[in-house]
Parts: structure tokens; C-alpha cells; sequence
């Protein structure tokens, strides 16, 4: 029985050491030494290998060796193979920090100073107190939760928006497309924390922009293809939106002539907001196989019907 890594070979060899260590029965290999196809029982993959059925045909789960599974085709994937996301501290750690800087950054006039140094500027601005700041996250999954509790110790005034109904503690939860627009009326830095889907793809427009506080900042670190580039451009221009940090972009990289490069009101980093963690991970999808084996739900299974 083995399992196959498919993604960075580099952390697959450290995925390798710690399956060696603690599942020694189960034959580690990384992609493209896959040994017996039949015996391949689980994979973790970024990108799957095309015709996955056919190649494994005794696959019994595919884990995404990172966050968010938009990359799959479920459609061409075996109907009814569990696929599991990866929630893991090391990846949920790297968020809370990226999200943290982020928000602080906007909070604290950071695209503003940066603009009047370029031009040998001194010049400050009011320092507000973070509880006099509204932050909304769109996403309460586990990157949206773990970002919302870092910033509620800052003592930001925090919202969070997702699908269905969630409490958290310190934190006024909005669910639903009733409750949508409430949610952007209240919130002065919008943070991005969705799964790209069918659903979520094009979100970030000018209707939602317009929604919100004029002058408010946007983190987006969810998908690039969320972001309706030409409306953030529009709501840059008009604005609605004062300053905005993007993680995400689509393509990624942006062509070198794209406007984001150079815009003065735009912060691009490139895709780094957060990364799978090889210790951390290779040890919660061990902790998935036991619950597989035991017939326990894994954690971060995956709604395929659902596309997160
Ligand atoms: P989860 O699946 O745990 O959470 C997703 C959240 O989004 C849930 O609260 C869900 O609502 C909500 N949601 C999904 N669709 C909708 C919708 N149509 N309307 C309202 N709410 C919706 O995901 P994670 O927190 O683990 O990750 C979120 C995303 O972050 C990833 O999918 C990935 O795209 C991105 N990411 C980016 C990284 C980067 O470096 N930039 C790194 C890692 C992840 P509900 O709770 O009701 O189901
Ligand atoms: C992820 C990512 O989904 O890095 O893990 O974006």
C-alpha cells in the first residue's frame, strides 16, 4: 500500500522523513516515482495527474497539498473520491501573520507613507485607535477564524461574513445574501478570506465596492479570479476604495504592462500570504489516515457538490 506526493519535491522529502517515522508500514513516494500504480491508496497532490481513476484505479482519498482545492477538476476526478483540503497550523500560522500586516498596514496609513516617501514627504497623519476601525472578513472557514481572533487581540471592531450561520466569540457574524449588505456597510477594511468557486468567481466588483464605507482599504487573499480588476481600478479611481493589498491575482504573475504594477494605491505581493508547512501538514494527514482507516470524518473533507 503506498501513498504518492505530488507537488514541491523539496518539502515532499520532508513529508518523506516524517511518514518514515511514524507510518513506516506505508510506502512514501514522490511524484514521478510511483511504483506500483495499483498499490497507490492515497494521494496528496496541488495538481492531479490527468485521468487519475485510470492511473490509480485503488485511490481511495486525494489531499490537496494546499488550502484551497479550486485547482481540482472534480468533474473529472472518480466520482465519490473524498477530497480532503488542508487545514493545518503551519498554513493557518503564516494567514493570521499576512492578514495582521495587512490590516495594519491599511490601519495605519502604511500605502499613504509609502507614497510620501517616494516624493520626500514628512508628514503624519492622526494615529486612530484600532476599536475605532471596522474590519469585515468574507469567509469564516479556518483561515478567516484564526485571522479574526489575531485581530480582535488588536482590539479591532471585527465582522465576519460566510454561507451559513457561525458564532465567534467577539466577533458579529453576518450569513447569507440578505446579510451581505449590512456586513459591507459596517466594514472599513474588507478582507477577502473566500474559496474560489462557481459562486465566489467575479465577487469583488463594483457593486460590493460600492457597498462599502467610501475610503475603505481591501485585503484580497482569497483567489485572484474573485477580484474584478477593471472595478478595483474604477473604485481606486472614484475613491470607494482608498488602498488595497493583493496576494492573489489572475494570472499570477500579472503581464508586466498590467496597471496593478505601478498603481500607487495597490500593494502586490506575490501569492506568499501563506504556505503549507511540510512538518505540520505531513502530520495532520497522517492524523486524516488513522481517522480513514478508523472511519472518522477527515478533517477538512471537502464538499464537492459544493466546490470547498
Ligand atoms: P474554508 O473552506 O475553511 O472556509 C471557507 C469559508 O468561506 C467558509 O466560512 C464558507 O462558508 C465561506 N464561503 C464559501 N463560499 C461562500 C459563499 N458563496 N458565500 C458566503 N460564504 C462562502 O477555507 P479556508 O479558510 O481554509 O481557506 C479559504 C481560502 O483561502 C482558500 O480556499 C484559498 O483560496 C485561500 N488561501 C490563500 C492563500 C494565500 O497564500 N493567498 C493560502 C491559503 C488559502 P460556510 O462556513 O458557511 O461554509
Ligand atoms: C493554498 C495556497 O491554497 O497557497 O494553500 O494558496
Amino acid at each position: 500500500m503506498s501513498f504518492v506526493y505530488k507537488s514541491d519535491p523539496v518539502r515532499g522529502r520532508q513529508w518523506a522523513e516524517i511518514f518514515a517515522r511514524e507510518a513506516p508500514a506505508l510506502a512514501f513516494r514522490i511524484w514521478p516515482d510511483i511504483g506500483d500504480p495499483a498499490q497507490v491508496r492515497f494521494l496528496a497532490a496541488w495538481e492531479p495527474p490527468a485521468r487519475l481513476g485510470e492511473l490509480f484505479p485503488n485511490l481511495q482519498v486525494l489531499f490537496s497539498s494546499g488550502a484551497g482545492v479550486d485547482q481540482f477538476d472534480f468533474a473529472a476526478l472518480p466520482p465519490g473520491l473524498p477530497v480532503v483540503r488542508m487545514v493545518e497550523p503551519g498554513i493557518i500560522g503564516g494567514m493570521v501573520e499576512y492578514v495582521s500586516w495587512a490590516v495594519l498596514a491599511l490601519h495605519r496609513d502604511m500605502l499613504q507613507y509609502r507614497r510620501q516617501q517616494a516624493q520626500a514627504q514628512w508628514k503624519a497623519a492622526p494615529v486612530r485607535p484600532a476599536g475605532h476601525c471596522r474590519v469585515g472578513v468574507l469567509g469564516l472557514g479556518s483561515l478567516g477564524r484564526a485571522a479574526l481572533a489575531q485581530l480582535r487581540s488588536f482590539g479591532f471592531d471585527c465582522a465576519g461574513w460566510s454561507r451559513s450561520r457561525h458564532q465567534v466569540d467577539g466577533v458579529q457574524c453576518f450569513a447569507g445574501a440578505d446579510e451581505l449588505p449590512a456586513f459591507l456597510a459596517r466594514t472599513q477594511i474588507l478582507v477577502c478570506l473566500l474559496p474560489l468557486t462557481d459562486e465566489t468567481r467575479g465577487f469583488l466588483d463594483v457593486a460590493l465596492f460600492a457597498q462599502l464605507p467610501r475610503g475603505a482599504g481591501l485585503v484580497q487573499v482569497g483567489r485572484g479570479p474573485q477580484l474584478v480588476q477593471a472595478d478595483l481600478l474604477a473604485a481606486l479611481a472614484q475613491g470607494w476604495i482608498a488602498d488595497a493589498v493583493l496576494d492573489v491575482t489572475d494570472p499570477e504573475p500579472l503581464p508586466p504592462d498590467h496597471p496593478f504594477w505601478q498603481h500607487p494605491n495597490i500593494w502586490l505581493t506575490p501569492h506568499i500570504a501563506s504556505m503549507t508547512q511540510p512538518d505540520t501538514a505531513a502530520r495532520v494527514v497522517l492524523d486524516n489516515l488513522r481517522r480513514f482507516e478508523a472511519g472518522e470524518e477527515m478533517v477538512g473533507r471537502v464538499d464537492r457538490a459544493r466546490g470547498y
